[in-house]
């Protein structure tokens, strides 16, 4: 059954995946809600206080369970009493989620791209992918942080994320993929466009 499962998985995924490598990583664009995915992590495009939000945040702490919560909130009682700043990330466990771990990161809220914007969400991702190679993580999936509540134009955004994860892999040999779960077929091809010029 479990077998099963999988090919139907893996016929799903290649309908609409984009897929290209970096040295032996793989990097794929797929349309989908995050918290289906069966990553070693999904990340989490959070607000300071780790207490939960809105769209995916929302999404991943609903399915996600209780547990990651209170994981938050120890974390938010030890290390970042004041809020977890933008461009950080924590890592706690999945939960009741498919994937092992959530990594929680706060991208920037947009200002109209003066107020060290993109450099914010460059550092969202780093911060994000080097937490996973520190846990010994081999599959990652992001969402599009910032492009929602907070507003960053996802045709700049995913320049930034593409490029950041490209950069990385290329000095970093130790991830075996890296997921984008993009919600809506808009910012599927959005994202599609983009990895012409950057990959
Ligand atoms: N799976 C994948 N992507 C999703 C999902 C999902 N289940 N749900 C929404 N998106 P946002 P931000 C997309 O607003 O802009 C929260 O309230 C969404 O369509 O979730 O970083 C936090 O608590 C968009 O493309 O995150 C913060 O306060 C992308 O995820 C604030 O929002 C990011 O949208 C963070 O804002």
């Amino acid at each position: 059954m479990a077998i099963f499962d999988n090919k139907v998985d893996m016929e799903k995924r290649k309908m609409s995946d984009e897929e290209f490598y970096v040295g032996k990583a793989k990097v794929c664009l797929v349309q989908g809600d995050i918290t289906d995915m069966d990553t070693d992590a999904i990340v989490n495009a959070a607000n300071p206080t780790l207490m939960g939000g809105g769209g995916v945040d929302g999404a991943i702490h609903r399915r996600g369970g209780s547990e990651i919560l209170e994981e938050c909130r120890r974390i938010r009682a030890t290390d970042w009493p004041d809020g977890l700043p933008t461009g950080k990330a924590v890592v706690t466990s999945g939960g009741n989620l498919k994937a092992r771990y959530v990594i929680h990161t706060v991208g920037p809220v947009w200002r109209g791209g003066g107020q060290g914007e993109p450099e914010l969400l460059a550092e969202a991702y780093r911060n994000s992918l080097r937490l996973a190679v520190s846990k010994g993580m081999k599959t990652i999936a992001f969402p599009s942080i910032s492009t929602g509540a907070y507003g960053y134009p996802v045709e700049k955004a995913s320049r930034i994320a593409l490029s950041i994860v490209k950069e990385f892999l290329e000095k970093e040999d130790k991830l075996d993929e890296v997921v984008f779960v993009l919600f809506t077929k808009h910012d599927l091809e959005i994202y599609k466009e983009a990895t012409k010029e950057i990959i």
